[in-house]
């Protein structure tokens, strides 16, 4: 695996990286992914950065590998947070929510790597032109804010549109999952709902026992009216979300409602008034292990995948 131009490009020893969890993808997340030999992220979510600056500070004690800060786009401190990455010499930047154009020269003149998550081909063909150095293909089976196509369908057709390396999202948590983005064309993955459920996640209980317990069709869609489609783990919260949403158009009022809940469940651990955040795999998890062990369960599954699926083709 040390072949991926992924590895290579981020020096690390497997193409895992931990997706950037807004709230749950701290700096202790971020090292225990690193020093396991992927790449961790901290999520600088709706976070000012001087918030952030103290990550980064905590992470450049944990680690001395390499890692990455998620900047979500749609945040009001997203100018900020790129100047702090720029300031901190952050090695890699990844972003999500919205197109990330007018930071891409930036980060270039600075050698940082960017990995922008894009829904869609269309994003994915832009992004390349303007210079990014890998991207994220993220499917709506994803957890959080998401896009319209399945991991399945648009990784393959993203893979053929461009020649920079894909990161497939969405849908994957072991060495099946893994094989599979493999096999569509991705040189890497990325690994979200799976590290909710780690000894190193210092999120509330109740949120990683929300996880472990949800099912197969446990996770809905919030937001389809608002354009900021968000997928939650079904709980009161999410139920009282989708009816409003059937009776207003009011996205002012659906605004305020969604605002501080993500904050309430993952650190509050109020897990029936808060959004719970999490990919359809959720079902999937059924054990809280170290970041360690995730990963190398996780590669140790994908090399025993590989060799036992050729019986299928010969
Ligand atoms: O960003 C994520 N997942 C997130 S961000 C987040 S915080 C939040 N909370 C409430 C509402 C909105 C955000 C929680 N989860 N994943 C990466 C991702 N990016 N998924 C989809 C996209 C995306 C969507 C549209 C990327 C680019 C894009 O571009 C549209 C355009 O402007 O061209």
């Amino acid at each position: 695996m040390m072949n991926s131009r992924i590895c290579k490009m981020l020096s690390i020893e497997h193409p895992i990286i931990q997706g950037g969890m807004a709230w749950v993808s701290t700096a202790e997340l971020a090292a225990a992914v690193s020093n396991s030999g992927g790449l961790g992220i901290i999520a600088a979510g709706n976070a000012p950065a001087e918030v952030i600056s103290e990550e980064i500070r905590k992470i450049k004690k944990l680690t001395d590998k390499p890692y990455g800060i998620n900047v979500m786009l749609l945040s009001p401190y997203a100018d900020e947070i790129i100047d702090l990455v720029i300031r901190e010499k952050v090695p890699v930047v990844t972003t999500g929510a919205g197109n990330p154009g007018k930071y891409i020269k930036m980060l270039k003149d600075t050698n940082t790597k960017i990995i922008p998550v894009v829904p869609s081909v269309s994003l994915a063909k832009r992004v390349e032109k303007a210079g990014v150095d890998a991207i994220i293909v993220e499917g709506t089976e994803a957890g959080g804010h998401i896009g319209e196509l399945t991991t399945m369908a648009l990784v393959p057709q993203v893979v053929d549109a461009v020649d920079i390396p894909v990161i497939a999202a969405g849908g994957i948590a072991d060495g099946r999952g893994m094989i599979a983005a493999f096999a569509l064309g991705a040189e890497g993955v990325q690994i979200g709902t799976r590290f909710i459920c780690s000894n190193e996640c210092n999120i509330h209980e109740d949120y990683k026992q929300s996880v472990l317990s949800a099912k197969d069709r446990d996770t809905i869609v919030t937001g389809r009216s608002t354009g900021h489609p968000v997928r939650v783990i079904k709980n009161k919260f999410a139920r009282e979300f989708q009816k409003i949403e059937k009776s207003t158009n009011d996205l002012e009022e659906l605004e305020k409602l969604g605002t501080g809940k993500l904050r309430l469940s993952v650190v509050d651990g109020d897990v029936d008034n808060g959004s719970v955040m999490a990919g359809q795999i959720a079902g999937l998890v059924k054990d809280i292990k170290s970041c360690k062990e995730i990963i190398e369960d996780m590669v140790k599954e994908a090399s025993e995948v590989y060799d036992s699926i050729s019986r299928f083709i010969n």
